[in-house]
C-alpha cells in the first residue's frame, strides 16, 4: 500500500473529504434507488416510503400543526426534512468511514434497511417495495467503500508518485466528479422511467370520455355568486380545490386497470366492476361542498364542485345491501383506496336518499389525479375523512364496532357530520380599507341541512342580518354579503350562520380534533380615515 500516512500511521485524508464521500455515496444510493423505483412503484422510493411511514405515525397534534401552519407545503417540508436527515447521516458515515471504513459502510447499508422496513410497513406493500431501498443501501455502501479506499490511497498533489493503485488528489477529484455524474444520470433516468411507467394512466385519463348525466344538475342559479370582489368563487375550479391526503406521491391509476370490489356483511351479491361497467350505469350530477375535519374556523379546506357519478345507494342495493334501519347487519361502509387509505361511512347516511356518489367527474372533467382519478366517493354532509375516499378500490360492509378506519385509529371520531360554519372572505385579516362603505362577504355552510341565515356583528355589537346569495340546494355552501358603514379605527367583524332547521352555529370554541372545529370566525381590520 502506498497511501500517505501521518506520523501516527493514520491516513491523512481529512474529515471534509470523508464527508464529501459520504454525501456522494448517499446521492449514488438514492439515484440507484430511483432507478429501481421505476421498476416497482413510486411509493417504494426510499424517501417517499420513509415519509409515508412518518405520516402514518404522526401524532394528531403534530398533524394538526402541519395542516394548519404548513398547509399544502406539509409534504415538501416533510420530504426536505428526510433529505436533510439523510444528508447528515451521510456526512457522519463518510467521516467515520475514513477512519473505520467498515463502520461507515455499515451505516450506509443500515440506512438502506431503514428504507426497506419503512416501505414494507406501508399499507398495500409487497416484498418488491423493499427493493429500491435495498439496492440504494448496497450501492451507497459500495460507492462509499471505493471512494474512501481511493481517498486513503490518494496523495497530495506534487508528491512523488507511489506504486500501483495510488491516485493523486486530482485523480481523486476526477473520481468524485465521475461518481456524481453517473449518479445524476441514473437519477434522471429513474425519473424518466418512472414517468414512463405512469404514461398509461395519463393517457387513460386524457382518453376518458364521460357519458352525459342521466340526471343533470340544474344550472347554478345566477344569483348564487355574490358580486363582491374577494369572495370565494361559488364553484371552486379543480386546480384551486384544496387537497388533503396522506399520499406523498399522487397515485396514478390506469383507468383500464381499475376495479372496484363490493363485499362484506349483508352483501348477498358481491360485485366487481371495472370502469366501463360503472359508467354504463345511470350517472347523476350534483353540486356538493366538500370540507376537511382539519379545517380551522375560517380555514381554507373547503371547496365546492359539480360532481358526476353513480349513486352509491343504487350500487349497494344491487349488491343486496340493506341499511340498518331496514334490518341490514352492517352499519359501516369501509372504502379502501389503492394506496391503502381506509375511510368509514355510515351505511345509513349513504342510503338515506342523499346524493352519495361514486364520482368520476369534477366540474365537467374526469377527476384530476390529485382528487382521486378514476373514481372517488363524495357524500353530502360528511367530512372528507369519513366519506370522500379517493382512488377508490374496494367497498366493504362491516360494523363500527368491528372496525376502525385509518383516522379513527388516530384519535378522530368514527362519525363526523359537517358542522355549521361561516367564513369571512373579505375584508382579509389586517386589511386597511378606507372608511365608508366596505362590503363584508364570505361563505357559510350547513351541509345537507342548508343555510337559512347569516349574521355579522362589529366589535361585539348587535347582530346584523346579511344578504344571502341564492341557494344551490342544501348540499353546497352559500354566499352572503353585508354593506358595512365603517368608521376609522380598529374593528373586529364576526360571523355566524343558522342552518335550514333553525339551529344557530355555536360560538363555543372547539379545536378540530376529534370531529371538527366550532366557533365564530372573526377578522380584525384597521379602517383608514377616508380621503374624502
Ligand atoms: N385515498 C385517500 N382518500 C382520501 C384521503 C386520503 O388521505 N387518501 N383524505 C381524505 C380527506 S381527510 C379529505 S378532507 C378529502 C379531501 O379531498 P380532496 O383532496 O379532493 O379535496 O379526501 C379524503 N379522501
Ligand atoms: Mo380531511
Amino acid at each position: 500500500m502506498s497511501g500517505v500516512q501521518t506520523a501516527s500511521g493514520r491516513p491523512r485524508a481529512g474529515a471534509a473529504w470523508g464527508a464529501l464521500c459520504g454525501v456522494l455515496a448517499a446521492f449514488a444510493g438514492l439515484a440507484a434507488a430511483q432507478l429501481a423505483t421505476a421498476a416497482v412503484r413510486p411509493e417504494a422510493s426510499p424517501v417517499t416510503a420513509v415519509g409515508g411511514a412518518v405520516v402514518d405515525r404522526t401524532p394528531p397534534a403534530v398533524k394538526e400543526w402541519a395542516v394548519r401552519d404548513l398547509g399544502t407545503a406539509d409534504k415538501p417540508v416533510l420530504t426536505l426534512g428526510i433529505v436533510v436527515v439523510l444528508g447528515l447521516v451521510a456526512v457522519a458515515a463518510g467521516v467515520l468511514a475514513v477512519r473505520r471504513p467498515r463502520a461507515g459502510i455499515a451505516v450506509a447499508a443500515c440506512f438502506g434497511l431503514v428504507g426497506a422496513v419503512a416501505a414494507l410497513s406501508r399499507p398495500e406493500a409487497t416484498w418488491k417495495d423493499a427493493l429500491p431501498s435495498l439496492v440504494g443501501g448496497l450501492v451507497a455502501a459500495g460507492v462509499l467503500f471505493f471512494l474512501v479506499r481511493a481517498l486513503r490511497r490518494s496523495r497530495p498533489q506534487g508528491a512523488p508518485a507511489g506504486g500501483t493503485g495510488s491516485l493523486d488528489r486530482r485523480g481523486f477529484g476526477r473520481l468524485v466528479l465521475a461518481t456524481a455524474a453517473v449518479s445524476a444520470g441514473a437519477w434522471y433516468a429513474g425519473r424518466r422511467l418512472g414517468a414512463y411507467g405512469s404514461a398509461g394512466a395519463t393517457a387513460s385519463r386524457a382518453d376518458l370520455v364521460l357519458p352525459p348525466p342521466a340526471v343533470p344538475a340544474p344550472p347554478v342559479p345566477a344569483g348564487a355568486q355574490a358580486r363582491v370582489p374577494g369572495v370565494s368563487p361559488f364553484l371552486t375550479p379543480a386546480r384551486d380545490f384544496y387537497r388533503v391526503d396522506t399520499a406523498l406521491v399522487v397515485p396514478r391509476v390506469d383507468a383500464a386497470d381499475w376495479r372496484l370490489r363490493i363485499h362484506g356483511d349483508g352483501v348477498t351479491k358481491p360485485l366487481t366492476l371495472d370502469l366501463r361497467e360503472l359508467l354504463a350505469r345511470p350517472l347523476v350530477e350534483h353540486d356538493i361542498t366538500l370540507t376537511c375535519v382539519s379545517n380551522e374556523v375560517g380555514g381554507p379546506y373547503a371547496g365546492n364542485a359539480r360532481w358526476l357519478g353513480v349513486r352509491l345507494a343504487d350500487l349497494l342495493r344491487e349488491a343486496g345491501v340493506r341499511p340498518p334501519s331496514r334490518g341490514g347487519p352492517a352499519d359501516q361502509l369501509v372504502a379502501r383506496s389503492v394506496d391503502g387509505m381506509t375511510i368509514g361511512t355510515p351505511v345509513e347516511a349513504v342510503m338515506d336518499g342523499r346524493e352519495a356518489l361514486l364520482a368520476v367527474g369534477m366540474n365537467g372533467e374526469p377527476l384530476p389525479f390529485a382528487h382521486g382519478f378514476p373514481v372517488r366517493m363524495v357524500v353530502p354532509g360528511l367530512y372528507g375523512y369519513v366519506s370522500a375516499c379517493k382512488w377508490l378500490s374496494e367497498l366493504r360492509l362491516t360494523t363500527f364496532a368491528a372496525y376502525d378506519a385509518y383516522w379513527v385509529r388516530r384519535s378522530w371520531a368514527q362519525r363526523a357530520p359537517v358542522k355549521t360554519q361561516s367564513r369571512i372572505d373579505t375584508p382579509r385579516p389586517l386589511a386597511e380599507p378606507a372608511a365608508g362603505r366596505v362590503m363584508v362577504a364570505g361563505v357559510a355552510w350547513a351541509l345537507h341541512r342548508g343555510v337559512s341565515r347569516v349574521e355579522v356583528r362589529v366589535d361585539g355589537g348587535p347582530w346584523q342580518e346579511t344578504r344571502l346569495a341564492d341557494a344551490d340546494g342544501d348540499d353546497t355552501w352559500r354566499q352572503w354579503s353585508w354593506p358595512w358603514q365603517a368608521a376609522p379605527g380598529r374593528h373586529t367583524l364576526e360571523v355566524r350562520a343558522t342552518d335550514g332547521a333553525g339551529a344557530l352555529q355555536t360560538g363555543e370554541r372547539q379545536g378540530t380534533v376529534p370531529d371538527g372545529a366550532t366557533g365564530w370566525h372573526s377578522v380584525t381590520v384597521r379602517v383608514r380615515a377616508g380621503d374624502t
